[in-house]
């Protein structure tokens, strides 16, 4: 068994849930941030067999497509008197970070 954890955009989160459970598959999204913007995006969990993972690549790809877009990071941390200029810069947004990982034990109880 495997657990997938896809960081996705909390735009595409609710389409991508849409498409795993219409699937078949379970699913668990929990509000996240990222650490370089520090914007809210989402992380889907899903449990399944080894032999499903593929499909559930595929259904993440299809859902979570990638764009472009400017924007400032938070500024960092400053000193009285130190003035901080925003850069905006060119980030790709969407898409989807994806990590799969060994389920050592699966229980429900
Ligand atoms: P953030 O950390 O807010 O990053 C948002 C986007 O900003 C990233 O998109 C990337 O295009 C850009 N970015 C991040 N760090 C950067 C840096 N040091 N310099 C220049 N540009 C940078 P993605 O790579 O698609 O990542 C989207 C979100 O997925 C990230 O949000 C973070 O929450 C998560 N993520 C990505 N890689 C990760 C990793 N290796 N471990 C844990 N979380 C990760
Ligand atoms: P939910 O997805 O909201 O599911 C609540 C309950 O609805 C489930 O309880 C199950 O009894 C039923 N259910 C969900 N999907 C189903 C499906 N495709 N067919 C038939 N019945 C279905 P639990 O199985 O105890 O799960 C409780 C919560 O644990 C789930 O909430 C979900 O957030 C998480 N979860 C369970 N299995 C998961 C998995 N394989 N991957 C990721 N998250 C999982």
């Amino acid at each position: 068994m495997k657990l997938i954890m896809s960081i996705v955009s909390s735009d595409d989160a609710d389409q991508l849930v849409e498409a795993l459970t219409q699937a078949g598959y379970r699913a668990t999204t929990i509000s996240t941030t990222g650490g370089f913007l520090r914007q809210g995006n989402a992380t889907i969990f899903v449990g399944t067999e080894d032999e499903n993972v593929d499909a559930v690549l595929q259904l993440v790809k299809e859902t979570c497509c990638t764009r472009s877009e400017y924007v400032s990071p938070l500024p960092p941390v400053m000193e009285p008197g130190e003035m901080y200029i925003p850069t905006p810069v060119d980030v790709q947004m969407g898409g989807a970070t994806v990590f799969v990982m060994d389920v050592v034990r699966f229980k429900r109880f």
